[in-house]
């Protein structure tokens, strides 16, 4: 017998391709409700220090794209880790442990989660924690607290950002509305 996760998750990956829009550039991969599932996946993909610059992978609960737009997204923003490229095991590292506490449930207000994201980009990957709701200043500030105590991010600072600034401000320019 399996063991059944709370919720369902789908893996979805996104690579560049510039003649494609970014919606289009995005791919469901597969789902999985199960830990031994989770784990048929997490070994069958590649490990982020493995793939190209200008790739993602994102794990969202089922039904919720993992975009902006989506409407349990739309309201909500994101924690995010910066991972130097030197650290490369580092990566691998924190996204299979941000993996594993969220499909396990291992946080406190974890209803208020939507997904995980890993970006691979040219200078430093970044690793996100999207949540729901922004204005839940509560749940916000202790799902960032517990992501530093569990993934033991103590000499590492990190970020919340909203989606509705990312949709209008870019790159390097978004606003930080906490830091931890
Ligand atoms: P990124 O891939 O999150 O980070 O956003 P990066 O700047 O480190 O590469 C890059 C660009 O991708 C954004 O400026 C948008 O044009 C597009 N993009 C990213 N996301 C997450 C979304 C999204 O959820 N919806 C839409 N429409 N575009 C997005």
């Amino acid at each position: 017998n399996k063991h059944p996760l709370e919720h369902i998750w789908t893996v979805w990956h996104w690579e560049n391709d510039r003649s494609k829009s970014w919606g289009d550039m995005l791919s469901e991969v597969t789902s999985f409700d199960t830990v031994e599932d989770f784990f048929s996946v997490y070994y069958f993909i590649k490990p982020p220090s493995d793939l190209r610059v200008l790739n993602d992978y994102m794990v969202f609960k089922h039904g919720v794209r993992p975009m902006w737009e989506d409407i349990a997204n739309k309201d909500g923003g994101r924690w995010i880790i910066i991972l130097e490229k030197s650290a490369k095991a580092m990566s691998d590292k924190l996204w299979h442990d941000l993996l594993l506490c969220c499909i396990g449930e291992c946080f406190e207000h974890s209803d208020e989660i939507c997904g995980v994201v890993i970006n691979v980009r040219n200078k430093a990957n970044k690793l996100s924690l999207w949540t729901k709701n922004s204005h839940n200043t509560r749940a916000v500030l202790s799902l960032g607290q517990q992501l530093k105590n569990m993934l033991q991010l103590t000499d590492m600072q990190i970020q919340y950002q909203l989606h509705s600034d990312a949709m209008i401000q870019h790159g390097p320019n978004v606003n930080t509305i906490y830091k931890l």
